[in-house]
């Protein structure tokens, strides 16, 4: 094993009520689990790609065999996509971006709220399963887009800041068919110093 699903870095139920305990577990264990389980099948036969990271094998899959192309691409995104995915869920308790993150999102959205409803029509405009991003474009502004399936922004030359799965794995137990209420929900458990560093950290 290669690739590992590291620890979760919370508990089942520390983002109840607004994601429940069983879909974080089922989310976790079976969803990212099977994704890391299978990027390392796929990586099984060719040792050449078994040392890169899973942000290298994503940025250029040009370099990888055609027979796993499409395997690295699914299960390498799916991997990566919850990794940074756990790392910014927090109970926030109504705290919104500050300092640096403020300022750039009030430069890009013209606002927090400008740019809480750009993001909502986002996720909520992903027909099928796939994702919301908050990301640094190219040309140092932010900017919210999509991805289906488990693509991620990282192919594309974007750094991600954060993400929300709008795969129905990840809300359909507790809220069913209502993608609109997970995503305002989702609002309450967004850590946003975990972001700002991020932001730091890619900007
Ligand atoms: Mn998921």
């Amino acid at each position: 094993m290669i690739h590992k699903l590291h620890e979760l870095p919370f508990s089942f139920d520390a983002l109840e009520p607004y994601i429940d305990a069983k879909t974080m577990e089922i989310h976790y264990q079976k969803h990212h689990g099977g994704y890391v389980t299978k990027l390392n099948a796929a990586l099984e036969a060719y040792p050449q790609f078994q040392n890169k990271s899973v942000e290298e094998l994503l940025t250029d899959m040009s370099m990888l065999p055609e027979t796993i192309r499409t395997a690295v691409r699914n299960n390498g995104g799916g991997h990566l996509n919850h990794s940074i995915f756990w790392s910014i869920l927090k109970k926030n308790r109504g705290s919104g971006p500050e300092h640096d993150l403020s300022d750039a999102m009030n430069r890009s959205f013209g606002g927090f709220e400008q740019f809480k409803n750009a993001f909502f029509k986002t996720a909520m405009g992903r027909f099928g399963s796939g994702w919301a991003w908050l990301v640094i474009d190219d040309d140092e502004r932010l900017a919210v887009l999509s991805t289906p399936n488990q693509d991620t922004p990282l192919s594309e030359g974007k750094r991600i800041l954060l993400g929300l799965d709008v795969w129905e794995h990840a809300y359909y137990l507790n809220y069913q068919n209502r993608r609109n209420d997970y995503v305002d929900a989702w609002w309450n458990v967004v850590d946003w110093q975990s972001v700002a560093g991020r932001y730091d950290q890619l900007k």
